[in-house]
């Protein structure tokens, strides 16, 4: 690198010292800590977003937030060219430049990495890296690191893009370098349309208002997904959001609300109760880029019946299977390969059902990263984890078939079942967040298609009945001891655990159990399932004092 950028890299790095004694981790979904320990971890994260730009001389993105972490935490993760999440190949360098002691020590990592990848520090060209950030009240000082990291690289712009939901900035990124026009603007506009095209083409006979069924009520976790499916909703005139917990409520972000509490602890969110018993609810994450739904049942005293991200993943795929069926019925037709995806936390159940439907069912390890991969390979890939973070992919040669399938429905010819379906499934493809999994994208999608079911949530719940299970956190000495394979459901390390939590796992009915390092806390988590609801939570106690017989606690 030339004087210029060293000491423009020296400078600038000199103002942001990395916290003393903290080991910082891009884990599954990038760096999360308490926010106080990261404008230098931010700081430095602008920087390889600024060099990735470089690299791929394409738009970059960095999304501030901490996602369903509790409001004093915040987060930092980077959006690749083509909106996904970073290469994983340059995850080792981002720990790296994190956990670099001092300026020397950074600029020694840079120019080591730079020569390594090919990039060149020459300064020429402009390259540009878009910036959100969620509604933390961190999130403004972090945004001000992440531009002076960007801009201690020579020809790098950032662009702020402002308060984003995640797959917002994920879609502007992608859109951006596809050369598509990619405000805040033309994302609601994409959304908005392609919905009100898959509204058109619900069949008529199914179209009924009953009172109930109108209205969905969303949780918004008191982050910028409330504030954002607001400003969508206006554009909507089908469908009627009530949106509570709002940023703008005064409530506290992800306290008691939000879908990772939801689901976790199956309880009403705070602004929920009896008054909404039978109606269709669904609460956001922080960063609205999960969606869950739920059902209070009258008298329920908090206990909710959810209807998780593995049931939004059956719905998609069986609207999905149905307008394959009508493309294959009459013609040709287009042997479009659907594959679907899930982690070892869906439930037993769900997978059952979709390997009754003729599916094609993958697992892969937690984190999106690895679902979206393996969702990439099909025609049409749905991955949805438990939690509710997921999305339909569909190739781009299958969206040329549609794209060719639909321009000869407006040149003239009828309205068979198959033009629809084409005519779905091309609206559905730009509905649907491509780049990552988005809670608003995903609550169009699930509303229409009960629209088109003429489907109640109740009716929905009823596809299958999820089998009882229990998550659970052990804090241990070092979370990193528990080494995992076969899509995380087998302990090979420390030696004995697994065969152990086998013996365990054997005494009950359709009991199932494993156990992984989180990698977004320091934790073990445990997670079983059985056929009661009182075995599921033995057989998850049980396995946590095993856990921690073979680790120790702190
Ligand atoms: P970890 O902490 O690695 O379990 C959690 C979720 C993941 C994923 C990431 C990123 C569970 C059990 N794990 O990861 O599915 O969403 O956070 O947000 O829900
Ligand atoms: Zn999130």
């Amino acid at each position: 690198m030339n004087e210029e950028q060293q000491s423009l890299l020296l400078n600038s790095s000199s103002r942001f010292s990395p916290p003393q004694g903290v080991k910082l981790s891009y884990g599954t979904a990038g760096f999360r800590a308490d926010a106080s320990l990261l404008p230098s971890t931010v700081f430095r994260i602008g920087i390889l977003a600024a060099l990735r730009s470089l690299q791929t001389r394409s738009v970059i993105g960095i999304m501030i937030t901490a996602s369903h972490n509790k409001v004093s935490d915040n987060g930092v993760k980077i959006a690749d060219p083509n909106g996904g999440m970073l290469s994983q190949r340059w995850e080792p360098f981002a720990d790296a430049l994190a956990n670099a002691p001092s300026p020397q020590n950074l600029i020694l990592l840079i120019n080591e990495f730079v020569e390594k990848e090919g990039i060149s520090l020459d300064g020429v060209g402009v390259v540009e890296v878009l910036l959100g950030r969620d509604t933390r009240p961190s999130g403004d000082a972090l945004h001000e690191a992440a531009k002076q990291g960007v801009t201690s690289i020579v020809g790098a712009v950032a662009t702020d893009m402002g308060i984003l939901t995640t797959p917002q900035l994920h879609w502007m990124v992608r859109a951006r370098n596809m050369g598509m026009r990619a405000s805040e603007k033309d994302y609601f506009e994409q959304l908005s349309s392609s919905f009100r095209c898959l509204v058109d083409l619900v069949p008529t006979e199914k179209i009924k208002f009953d009172g109930v069924n109108d209205k969905v009520v969303v949780d918004g976790a008191n982050g910028v997904g409330g504030v954002k499916l607001k400003d969508l909703g206006r554009l909507l005139n089908s469908l009627a959001i009530e949106v509570r917990n709002s940023s703008e409520d005064g409530g506290i972000l992800n306290d008691g609300v939000g879908a990772d509490y939801v689901q976790k602890e199956k309880v009403v969110p705070h602004g929920f109760g009896s008054k909404d018993a039978w109606i269709r609810c669904a609460s956001l994450d922080g960063d609205a880029d999960r969606l869950v739904y739920f059902i209070v049942p009258p008298e329920s005293s908090g206990r909710i019946d959810l209807v998780d991200g593995d049931k939004i993943l059956s719905l998609f795929a069986l609207y999905i299977k149905e307008q394959l069926n009508f493309l294959n019925e009459k013609e040709d037709l287009n042997q479009a390969r659907l594959g679907v995806v899930q982690t070892a936390y869906a439930n037993g159940a769900s997978t059952n059902y979709l390997k009754q439907l003729g599916l094609e069912v993958n697992f892969t390890p937690t984190g999106v990263k690895y679902l979206h991969e393996k969702a990439a390979e099909f025609d049409i890939g749905i991955y949805f984890e438990a939690n509710g973070h997921g999305t339909v992919l569909f190739s781009e040669s299958f969206i040329e078939w549609l794209e060719a399938r639909t321009n000869k429905i407006s040149s003239g010819s009828k309205d068979s079942e198959g033009e629809k379906a084409a005519l779905r499934l091309l609206a559905v493809s730009k509905l649907i967040n491509q780049a990552v999994g988005d809670a608003l994208s995903g609550l169009l999608l699930v509303e229409v298609i009960l629209q088109h079911m003429g489907w109640s949530i109740h009716r929905w719940n009823e596809l299958y009945h999820d089998l009882p299970s229990r998550q659970l956190k052990v804090k241990v000495a070092d979370r990193t001891a528990v080494v995992t394979t076969n899509a995380e459901t087998v302990v090979v390390s420390p030696p004995g655990l697994q065969e152990a939590i086998n013996e365990e796992t054997d005494k009950y009915p359709q009991g199932r159990c494993f156990v992984r390092p989180s990698g977004t806390e320091d934790v073990v988590r445990v997670y079983a399932e059985a056929s009661t609801q009182e075995t599921a939570d033995t057989l998850a106690n049980s396995v946590a004092k095993l856990v921690d017989q073979f680790l120790g606690s702190n």
